[in-house]
């Protein structure tokens, strides 16, 4: 038996699936993920533009089944950091995830919880990137339009946000001679 409706439509010009739910974050919602907190004070002075919308597809149907997400990530900066998701491990660590780049130019910042190590990949459309169990992931727009992605991952994956929203990322993507650079955060 088929118990799910297995077939949706994206668009991507609204970031919506069909019988998705639909959730924004503004800038507002992203203090704290910014290195330079000064900036970011000084833009949310000026207004709260939306940063990203996530229309997600979660599956109630548990072990084995799967959840997605599109993502729509605005192009912009703060200071010289662009725009990026907050980022999250997923609750049940060992929960991968792939992304699929649609639109626009962007990277994925990826840090392994237990080493530390990061890795920064493309995400631009018509790109994947497989991000491990065990791994925090942050999506960023390094260009000019809105980046848009899906994200597909184990149902039962859960979305942790609290150690990141604690300690952040250790490294920022910010722009250095007009191109993105992966930079300490201590030794901004
Ligand atoms: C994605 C993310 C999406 C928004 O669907 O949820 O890019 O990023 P944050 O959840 O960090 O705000 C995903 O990775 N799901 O597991
Ligand atoms: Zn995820």
């Amino acid at each position: 038996m088929i118990a799910a409706a297995v077939a949706r439509r994206l668009d991507l010009d609204l970031g919506r699936i069909a019988g998705g739910t639909f959730s924004c974050r503004f800038l507002g919602d992203l203090r704290g993920s910014f290195a330079d907190r000064e900036r970011y004070e000084e833009a949310l002075a000026r207004g709260n533009p939306l940063i990203y919308s996530v229309s997600t597809l979660e599956s109630a149907a548990g072990d084995g089944d799967l959840s997605y997400g599109l993502g729509v990530l605005m192009p912009g900066k703060i200071g010289r950091e662009y725009f990026l998701t907050k980022g999250h491990l997923h609750a049940w660590r060992e929960a991968a995830e792939v992304y699929v780049g649609l639109r626009g130019h962007g990277l994925m910042l990826l840090e392994d919880e237990q080493s530390g190590e990061s890795k920064l990949l493309p995400l631009s459309a018509n790109e994947i990137v497989y991000v491990p169990g065990h791994t925090a992931h942050r999506t960023i727009n390094i260009g000019t339009v809105p980046l848009v992605y899906l994200g597909v991952y184990p149902a039962n994956a859960g979305h942790d946000y609290g150690a990141i929203g604690e300690r952040n990322f250790r490294n920022v993507v910010i722009e250095e001679a007009s191109s993105p650079a992966l930079r300490d955060r201590m030794k901004l």
